[in-house]
């Protein structure tokens, strides 16, 4: 009987060289010093012995209990260690390994070409400006001076909503706008999108995009139109460029004009580009027409101005080489990655 806490310990100092985890080393402790476990057995059962056998029991059995005690202490953080270690070594993160690729989008074509067109205007002092897409019939035909009976009026060239609203057909309305809404001088640029009943074809689509431009002060003449989109040529094709400007007609300007600029391709030699002319057409343009000052509230006698208009998917095109304008709204990435 005395020797059995000494039995007790060895056995406990055997499973817990072999136990492997927290829960065995729980489970040696249950079994042990546990409410039922065999060495409280042992000192509860003490009642029943004499004095000295008592004692020495007591005694030894304290001093097992202290042991295991200490054993599954030792044991216990053994094993903490250990486990520790084995995450260390499962969880390992190698923050020097490269990184999964993330694939980055891009801005499209047409708005890589808007903005492209307006940071140019914007470096001459021009404002950007914006206007709604549906629009009065007033502001798209009225005030820029186009005549009842104008072709571009009719049902079967022209998106109406209403009698008196529409889908604008260029963005001269946001400028038609902002003469209403300000006084000279006036500088802007109005980027958008435009509609017109065409049938899509390579060159045709029946939703595209206009950069339109306005100055209007005193004194402005058509040196300064010149001037202006000449500058505008050279720095969106490169200056080797040279610009000219060839009579041509718009209800809302007088004279008008439509501007060509030798092939940034060929240098006016004749290739695809031009289609062998040497001339590439990049714009229409003219001094804005009094009728139109007038109904924007400018006093046409003191001011005058100039405006003009480009296509920007015909812009995308030539820079790009691009043949056919569809491509523009495929939303195919595989078309519009190639622009990032
Ligand atoms: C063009 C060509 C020529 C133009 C005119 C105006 C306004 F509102 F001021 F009268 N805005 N844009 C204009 C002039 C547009 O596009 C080919």
């Amino acid at each position: 009987m005395l020797n059995k806490p000494d039995q007790l310990l060895e056995e406990a100092r055997k499973l817990l060289a072999q136990a492997a985890s927290e829960a065995d080393i729980e489970a040696v402790r249950i079994r042990f010093l546990g409410k039922k476990g065999e060495l409280t057995a042992i000192l509860r059962s003490m009642g029943s012995l004499g004095h000295e056998e008592r004692k020495e029991l007591g005694k030894r059995a304290n001093r097992v209990r202290d042991e295991v005690e200490s054993l599954i202490a030792e044991a216990k953080s053994k094993a903490a260690t250990l486990l520790r270690a084995a995450r260390f070594s499962a969880e390992r993160l190698d923050v020097t390994e490269p990184g999964t690729p993330v694939s980055l989008g891009n801005l499209h074509p047409i708005t890589q070409t808007i903005d492209e067109i307006c940071r140019i205007f914007a470096n001459m002092g021009y404002s950007v400006t914006e206007g709604p897409e549906v629009e009065t019939v007033f502001n798209n035909f009225d005030a820029l001076n186009a005549a009842p009976n104008h072709p571009s009026r009719d049902l079967t060239d022209t998106f109406y909503i209403t009698e008196d609203t529409l889908l604008r057909t260029q963005t001269s309305p946001v400028q038609v706008r902002t003469l209403r809404g300000a006084k000279p001088p006036i500088k802007v640029i109005s980027p958008g999108r435009c509609f017109r009943a065409d049938s899509p074809d390579a060159t045709h689509s029946p939703m595209f995009h206009q950069v339109e431009g306005l100055l209007v002060d005193e004194g402005v003449t058509m040196a300064d139109l010149k001037g202006t989109l000449d500058t505008f040529a050279k720095r969106m094709f490169g200056e080797r460029v040279v610009t000219k400007f060839r009579p041509h007609f718009f209800p809302f300007t007088e004279p008008s004009a439509e501007m060509d600029m030798s092939c940034f391709v060929c240098g006016g030699e004749g290739c695809r580009v031009c289609k062998g002319g040497g001339w590439i057409e990049i714009l229409g343009c003219g001094m804005v027409h009094p009728n139109v000052l007038r109904v924007g509230g400018a006093d046409a006698e003191r001011y005058t101005g100039f405006a003009f208009g480009m296509g920007v998917e015909r812009i995308a095109m030539l820079k790009h080489g691009i043949e056919d304008i569809r491509l523009f709204y495929e939303n195919d990435t595989r078309f519009i990655g190639q622009f990032g």
